[in-house]
């Protein structure tokens, strides 16, 4: 037998935005990637570096993420420091979204890496 493809490893949801431009569906300016995670600019930049940070697995928000692929969530918080580094940046914000209340708006967990202008506190 063949080994599996790496997508055949990845859990996905055909509805899901952000598991179509993990696998290439729907086009995005990516910034980094790896077998387990993808960086991209956000479509609605609120600061001059707007990258978010996906996993490839679909998982619903960060709690989930972090029950399930702990090694996964660390790896998106060291991927997302490797972004501001890329970008230049030392001062930058994290953020991850849970729940539509919070502003949370794509149920496919993501961290919004933040920076390039003063932040203020605290956020609206
Ligand atoms: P949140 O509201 O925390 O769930 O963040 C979702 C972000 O995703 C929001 O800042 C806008 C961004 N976004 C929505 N659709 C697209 C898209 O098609 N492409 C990209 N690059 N970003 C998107």
């Amino acid at each position: 037998l063949l080994p599996e493809p790496p997508e055949a490893r990845v859990t996905r949801d055909a509805d899901c935005l952000f598991c179509k431009i993990a696998g290439g569906e729907i086009p995005a300016d990516v910034v980094r990637e790896n077998e387990r995670t993808l960086a991209f600019r956000d479509i609605s930049p609120q600061a001059p570096t707007h990258v978010l940070v996906v996993p490839r697995d679909h998982h619903r928000d960060v709690a989930s993420l972090a029950a399930a692929e702990p090694d996964t969530l660390a790896e998106l918080v060291r991927t997302a420091a490797d972004v501001a580094a890329d970008e230049g940046i030392d001062a930058y914000r994290l953020v991850f979204n849970t729940g539509e209340q919070a502003g949370q708006s794509v149920f496919h967990v993501h961290v919004h890496v933040l920076g390039g202008r003063a932040m203020t506190w605290p956020p609206g």
